[in-house]
């Protein structure tokens, strides 16, 4: 049997982490035969609830499942990790500023990062869900130095599955017949999702998708200000930020990584930006289009840009730029 995998999932008595938790344990991220030890944080009075949590999880009966950790220790939770996925973070609270937010992230990715640093496997993969994703991860990264910085992504998965199916749903074909729609930039309102490079699988051949759905005005505005939006719409709908949709991405993204993307298909997610692609400053964590093979990502380079998708994409990475000049003026404190 190959050795047991050590996978951390913070916020694990959250409403995420409960959609989630069973994915990763009965295989479908890590591959179904690899045993697995779940590291499970969360802070002092949550502790009771996860206990619950784990009760379930044992009373799954999965073969993978080997052992269950519970702790608000960061010592105990980070140990010898393959995979971390960061999904708590502090929440708004009412009257809460912007900048107290970001704060207190900061607070809780600086510390994260470095208990990553100290007690992590330096092969470790992190991804960052908590929000502001893109620079708790970018955080997260820099507090831990000895980490290379390529090891760390946030989540865009979620923003890139809504743009898939919503372009689906207008063609009238499978999700899965859509692919290579792109989420440039933020977890947030500025993001920009792109479907110049997608193609739509209709009765057996490719179309472009400006060809599928012969609609401009809807993928120029209302097919973009959904997917930007979509978050706020489901809280708005179920009185509760999406999880079940959030999970399943989170799979999606873990699992591409451990296992590669399909050939001639490229997905989204938050990465270290070098300053070497499309022109987006350097030091951000931003999402591309990226491919994934032996555990190593890439982004998709020579994609055509136009002048709609260029202001969109330097727009989000502005908003990235401002956030995180905050947040280092936090890294101190
Ligand atoms: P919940 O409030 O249900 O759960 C969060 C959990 O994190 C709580 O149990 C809390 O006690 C715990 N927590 C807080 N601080 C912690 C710390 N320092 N260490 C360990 N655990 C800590 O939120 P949930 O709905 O699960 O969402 C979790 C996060 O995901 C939020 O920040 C949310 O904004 C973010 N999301 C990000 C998405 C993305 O695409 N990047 C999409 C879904 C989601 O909105």
């Amino acid at each position: 049997l190959p050795l047991k995998s050590i996978v951390l999932v913070t916020g694990a008595a959250g409403q995420i982490a409960y959609s989630l938790l069973f994915s990763i344990a009965k295989g479908d991220v890590f591959g179904k035969d690899q045993p697995i030890i779940l590291l499970l944080l969360d802070i002092a009075p949550m502790l009771p609830v996860l206990e619950g949590v784990v009760m379930e999880l044992q009373d799954c009966a999965l073969p993978l499942l080997r052992e269950i950790v519970p702790t608000d220790k960061e010592e105990v939770a980070f140990k010898d990790l393959d995979a971390a996925i960061l999904v708590g973070s502090m929440p708004r609270k009412e009257g809460m500023e912007r900048k107290d937010l970001l704060k207190a992230n900061v607070a809780i990715f600086k510390s994260q990062g470095t208990a990553l640093e100290k007690y992590a496997k330096k092969t470790v993969k992190v991804l960052v869900v908590g929000n502001p994703a893109n620079t708790n991860c970018l955080i997260a990264a820099k507090s831990a130095p000895s980490i290379p910085k390529e090891n760390f992504s946030c989540l865009t998965r979620l923003d890139h599955n809504r743009a898939r199916s919503q372009v689906a749903m207008r063609c009238g074909v499978p999700a899965t017949h859509v692919r290579n729609v792109i989420i440039w930039g933020n977890h947030s309102s500025t993001q920009y999702p792109d479907v110049h490079h997608c193609l739509v699988n209709m009765s057996g051949s490719d179309l472009a998708c400006f060809d599928a759905v012969k609609d401009d005005a809807w993928l120029k505005g209302d097919f973009i200000s959904t997917v930007q939006q979509r978050g706020a719409a489901v809280i708005k709908a179920r009185k509760l930020s999406s999880a079940m949709s959030a999970a399943k991405a989170i799979c999606d993204h873990m699992r591409d990584i451990w296992s590669g993307t399909p050939e001639g298909e490229f997905i989204s997610m938050g990465v270290y930006s070098s300053g070497n692609s499309y022109g987006v400053p350097d030091d951000l964590i931003y999402s591309f289009p990226v491919q994934i093979k032996d555990k190593t990502w890439k982004v998709v380079d020579g994609l055509a840009i136009n002048d709609f998708s260029r202001s969109k994409m330097d727009a989000t990475a502005a908003e990235l730029i401002e956030e995180r000049d905050t947040a280092v003026t936090f890294l101190g404190v």
